[in-house]
């Protein structure tokens, strides 16, 4: 199987999970409930549900520990876009190619959905704690849920989208912010991702800590990458439309260093995740778990 074959796999995989966790459209709710399935249902690379099992089956994890948080992490970052959409915030009108969530379902809809995405995720994630009795995947399951909050919360994504909205009314952004901001905003949910897959496989501290570095480094490389493709004007790889950042006059980190320190920056950063990847590859040992191994540290 070659990686895209590989990677196709895997998408089917992070899919069929997150439709088991997804809302029946039924009820007086049964709108929000479709606004929901709407946007979650869009398309969308997987990447953050992929990356969470690469991490579990890196560190020698087994079993299906690791599903409801790879639902849960699908729905956060879903429910992120709905709310970036809105007029309040970026006011697009398309993403994935197609009509935003608010676009077809109205604002106050699209706000709840993005409300009903987020309290399911966490819904979701102590679904976890139905799967097993073990005192030791108990405590894993908690310590994962610990991680999603607070990536996801005020210490992660939703920090980095306020310093982002404070820093476009007109503050001025230096660096130091703007790493601030890319690293929360973009890194912390891949962080999220690569930690509790870890985690849930019984990683040690030291080991999830590398993992944290690595997804820092992996979610910074992915935001430098978008930004040069803005420039560049090739397929995006995150999800907004071409130029916006240009017409914004955003500091970026290729507006800052230039296009040929950008592609470096970005090469350094994947190397340096690789290599801390690759120092856990005794983890692995045979059989199936290496055909993960292919894609994860030898394709990243
Ligand atoms: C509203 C709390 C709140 C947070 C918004 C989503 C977001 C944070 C900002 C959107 C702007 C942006 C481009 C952020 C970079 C990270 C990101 C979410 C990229 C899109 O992720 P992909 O490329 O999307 O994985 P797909 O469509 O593949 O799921």
């Amino acid at each position: 199987m070659n990686f895209k074959q590989q990677l196709d796999e895997k998408t089917k995989f992070a899919e069929d999970v997150l439709k088991k966790y997804l809302p029946k459209e039924e009820g007086f709710q049964k709108k929000v409930l479709e606004a929901m399935n709407y946007s979650v249902m869009a398309g969308g690379k997987r990447l953050r549900p992929i990356l969470m099992r690469e991490s579990f089956l890196l560190f020698g994890g087994e079993g299906n520990l690791t599903e409801p948080f790879m639902a849960a992490l699908e729905m956060i970052h879903n429910y992120s876009l709905v709310h970036d959409d809105l007029p309040a915030m970026d006011n697009d009108e398309y993403r994935r190619g197609r009509k935003t969530t608010w676009n077809v379902y109205g604002d106050g809809m699209a706000v709840l959905a993005g409300d009903g995405l987020l309290n399911l995720a966490f819904e979701s994630a102590a679904s976890a704690f139905d799967l097993t009795d073990d005192p030791e995947l108990t405590k894993r399951t908690a310590k994962a849920i610990q991680i999603l909050g607070k990536k996801a919360g005020i210490y992660g994504m939703i920090g980095g989208q306020a310093a982002d909205i404070e820093a476009e009314t007109g503050i001025g952004v230096d660096k130091e912010l703007l790493f601030f901001i890319h690293e929360n905003k973009t890194a912390a949910l891949i962080q999220a991702a690569m930690m509790i897959g870890a985690v849930l496989a019984g990683a040690g501290k030291e080991a999830v800590e590398a993992m944290e570095k690595a997804a820092y480094n992996i979610g910074i490389a992915f935001q430098i990458q978008d930004d040069i493709l803005d420039v560049t004007g090739s397929e995006k790889v995150l999800g907004k439309p071409i130029g916006s950042d240009e017409k914004n006059h955003k500091l970026t980190y290729v507006s800052s260093h230039g296009l040929d320190e950008a592609k470096k920056e970005v090469s350094r950063l994947s190397g340096e995740a690789l290599s801390i990847l690759r120092s856990f590859e005794n983890h692995i040992d045979s059989g199936e778990n290496k055909i993960y191994r292919n894609l994860f540290l030898e394709e990243l």
